[in-house]
């Protein structure tokens, strides 16, 4: 076992001032036992903790380090600014230039307001959506995060799912009944809800690559099928792009479907790691935003100058490097096929899911398209797989209803020491 004494007394102290001893759920390792892991610094593709351990990273900041950890890229556009001062608490240049960048790379975004995080993104689309439409209820899939708002935390993946209490305690009802939950790719199941919802569905939210029930993809005609019916019915369409934007392809899952959802929100590697969320669309409809119009959405440090100065950096970098995509998907398929290749040899109850550099392994043989076949999932033998590959240096997701996420830092070398490093946990997990 590696040492981990400095991790575990800051964890004591943590515990005692920090709900849980951590500042998100999913980072608690609740889902595969033991502590988590405090760390120090990153750089590329590894990460080193308080104790000095090591770990090629798999989770990247959940998503935003697509270039690897403190990428030139992101920290010398940071340094260049620092001496401007943090925050004006009124417009700048920069939110500009971020907003314009933004808009000629995302293919539906006319217009966008800049947030603080995801959720803040979606809570906003959401509340736009009914505005423009004046309808309450929204549609979601199961096993589908998109952040912490009240209206999403029903039948919610990722860290909810952890917390194996996907409907959270302080939700109201009121809340939980704006909120119709469909199966994630079952459109029959959508057109009913419609039905049964004539004229008092304001939008549906998807995540149109799902990464919190573990990766999960459209099945052929889904997206298009969600496109069609919001068209018929006046419904407004939101692709929750935070975690697939910039990451499936620069214009994110939108450019790669080829589906124009009516509002996108975005965050993680559009703030390069710095804190930045924003949501954008079609300028009918985003213009209903105070101050142009009624729709009420704020924020103190939105747009804020050093978090535009990375995201600029991050965007920027993109949208001149098309390699980018080709590097982390090449790497991507290198690692899941080569582990999806010992599964079927050794017959092991496993299978992968993967679109571009998101994937995830799931410890069950069922072909995984939607929320009640993610849960068909072991989780103990997750855990046990998660904490063997952790033993070798490798630091996954610590949770079964997560993707992970490659970045340009790691070498075919390293990806290789992955697959074989994944072939030895997978003995240790079905044959020991
Ligand atoms: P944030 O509020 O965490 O910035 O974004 C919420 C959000 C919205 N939509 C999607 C599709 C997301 O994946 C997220 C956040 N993703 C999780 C990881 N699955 C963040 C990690 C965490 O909760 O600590």
């Amino acid at each position: 076992m590696l040492n981990r004494a400095t991790s575990e007394e800051l964890f004591k102290r943590a515990s005692k001032v920090i709900p849980g001893g951590v500042n998100s759920p999913v980072r608690a390792f609740k889902a595969v036992g033991g502590n988590p892991i405090f760390m120090k610094s990153a750089k590329g593709a590894y990460m080193t903790d308080v104790d000095g351990n090591q770990y090629l990273d798999f989770i990247n900041s959940w998503g935003p380090m697509i270039l690897g950890h403190a990428s030139d890229v992101v920290i010398d556009a940071v340094q260049k600014v620092l001496a401007d001062s943090f925050s004006f608490g009124a417009p700048t240049r920069r939110e500009v230039d971020m907003a314009e960048l933004i808009v000629s790379i995302v293919p539906s975004v006319e217009v966008v307001r800049m947030v603080n995080s995801g959720t803040e993104a979606t809570m906003s689309a959401v509340r736009l959506a009914r505005g423009y439409t004046g309808r309450d209820k929204i549609i979601k899939f199961e096993g589908c995060y998109h952040g912490h708002g009240d209206s999403f935390l029903i039948a919610a993946g990722s860290g909810a799912m952890t917390l194996g209490a996907p409907d959270s305690p302080g939700v109201t009802q009121g809340v939980a009944n704006d909120t119709l939950t469909v199966a994630f790719n079952d459109l029959l199941a959508v057109e009913q809800c419609v039905v049964e919802n004539k004229n008092k569905v304001a939008a549906i939210i998807v995540e149109p690559v799902v990464g919190n029930m573990g990766c999960v993809p459209p099945a052929p005609g889904f997206l298009e099928g969600l496109r069609i019916i919001c068209d018929k019915e006046g419904i407004v369409l939101i692709f929750d792009e935070v975690m697939t934007g910039f990451r499936l392809s620069l214009g994110g899952a939108q450019e790669l479907y080829g589906i124009r959802p009516d509002l996108t929100t975005m965050g993680k590697i559009i703030g390069g790691g710095m804190p930045v969320g924003a949501y954008g669309g079609n300028k009918e409809i985003m213009q209903q935003v105070a101050p142009a119009g009624k729709v009420y959405q704020a924020g103190t440090l939105s747009g804020n100058p050093i978090a535009m100065a990375a995201g600029i950096a991050m965007l920027t970098h993109l949208k001149n490097t098309p390699s980018v995509y080709q590097t982390i998907e090449q790497t991507s398929a290198f690692i899941s096929d080569g582990i999806l290749q010992y599964i079927k040899e050794k017959n092991l109850p496993c299978s992968v899911n993967r679109v571009g550099s998101m994937f995830t392994l799931f410890f069950t043989k069922e072909k995984v398209t939607d929320f009640n076949t993610a849960k068909t999932s072991d989780l103990v033998a997750f855990g046990t797989f998660f904490r063997s590959m952790l033993e070798k240096g490798i630091y996954l997701a610590p949770s079964q209803y997560e993707s992970l996420f490659v970045s340009t830092a790691i070498t075919k070398e390293q990806a290789t020491q992955v697959v074989e490093a994944a072939k030895t946990s997978l003995v240790e997990v079905f044959e020991k």
